[in-house]
């Protein structure tokens, strides 16, 4: 029997998406519960032509549930996940509360989806800029393992939400205006700025919780707890989709050829490397498609043993960055 699927957070920008990627991938479910806030209770989603009228998430909204794709904040998750999966729901959650869980599985289906079978109720969605960076990295890493990772991201609104979304295209609008935009949601200006991450930066390390998630979830995922990974997280004025630049010091030599020869082949991710005509990953091109776009590659000049090379991803933070990735986990669940 197809299982029920409800979407937690379901009028939220990675929610939303979720919905579309169920339909659009014709997940096999039996029925779709839609679950919010009670400030959305009442109203109605589509999910293809079929009108959903969303619930107001609580204890009496949570029975009967197979599947539940959960991408409503960390604090949502804290409290109704564990309820859910000890009523016999699988969760599959977005929010970073139970990532670096020893119990919880951490999955990029491209990576590593022998892992759900481990799954004890709860299965977690990487952070978008790891899913980003490391999907195309894996059939390196696996061919000539990878010792030093270095990540410079160029994040776009969608990874604060609908409301910085919004915030992205108001302030944008006042800044061509002429007029005064005070920031709601992000901490500075957003129009023709670029800032450091807004999350929580720490004093002791220097590191924000955005470099420290992508770093330690990285190192998960993989598989392999001594890889050396640093990461500098910023926020561009972009609205969906990430860009990350990335170096990366293999255990022995590799070429661009290489590298540009794997990259085509590899699951979930598309060469794009055009120098004679300048054409690369760029997040308009990433925005609305599932695959990540990779390109860019070269040889980093500065390790002269020929063991590193730079290249540059764009991908879509709402699709393989969040909801697309949680889907392809729910569908490895039923399949
Ligand atoms: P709502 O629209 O009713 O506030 P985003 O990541 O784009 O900011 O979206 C957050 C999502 O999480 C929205 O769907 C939002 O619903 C939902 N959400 C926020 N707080 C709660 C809560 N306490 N219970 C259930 N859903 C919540
Ligand atoms: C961003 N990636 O772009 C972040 C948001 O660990 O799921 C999501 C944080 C996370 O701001």
């Amino acid at each position: 029997r197809s299982p029920v699927v409800a979407v937690v957070g379901a009028t939220g920008a990675v929610g939303r998406e979720m919905i579309e990627c169920l339909h659009r991938r014709k997940f096999p479910l039996r029925s779709l519960r839609l679950l919010a806030s009670g400030r959305s209770a009442g109203q109605v989603l589509k999910y293809g032509d079929q009108p959903v009228v969303i619930e107001a998430l609580g204890p009496d909204t949570i029975d009967g549930i197979d599947i539940a794709l959960f991408s409503a904040g960390g604090s949502v998750s804290k409290q109704y996940a564990p309820l859910m999966a000890e009523r016999g729901t699988i969760v599959v959650d977005n929010s970073s509360a139970f990532r670096m869980h020893d119990d919880v599985p951490l999955v990029v289906p491209e990576i590593n989806s022998q892992a759900i079978a481990q799954h004890r109720g709860i299965i977690a969605n990487p952070n978008c800029v790891a899913i980003l960076s490391i999907t195309p990295l894996w059939p390196i890493h696996q061919r000539n393992p990878i010792r030093r990772l270095i990540l410079s991201t160029y994040q776009a609104a969608s990874g604060a939400g609908a409301a910085a979304m919004e915030e992205l295209r108001e302030s944008t609008r006042a800044y061509l205006a002429g007029e005064r935009y005070e920031p709601k949601v992000l901490p500075h200006p957003y129009a023709f700025n670029v800032f450091s991450h807004n999350a929580r930066v720490d004093p002791t390390t220097g590191y924000n919780d955005e470099e420290a998630k992508v770093m330690q979830e990285a190192r998960k995922i993989f598989g392999d707890a001594t890889m050396r990974i640093t990461a500098t997280c910023v926020r561009v004025p972009v609205l969906r989709a990430h860009c990350v630049s990335v170096n990366f010091e293999c255990e022995e030599r590799i070429t661009p050829e290489e590298v540009r020869s794997i990259v085509a082949s590899a699951p979930g991710v598309r060469l794009v490397d055009d120098a004679q005509n300048n054409y690369y990953p760029m997040p308009n091109d990433a925005s609305g498609r599932d695959e990540l776009l990779v390109g860019r590659i070269r040889q980093d000049v500065s390790d002269p043993s020929n063991r590193s090379i730079s290249m540059f991803i764009a991908g879509d933070q709402l699709l393989k960055g969040a909801a697309l990735n949680a889907v392809q986990i729910a569908e490895k669940l039923v399949g």
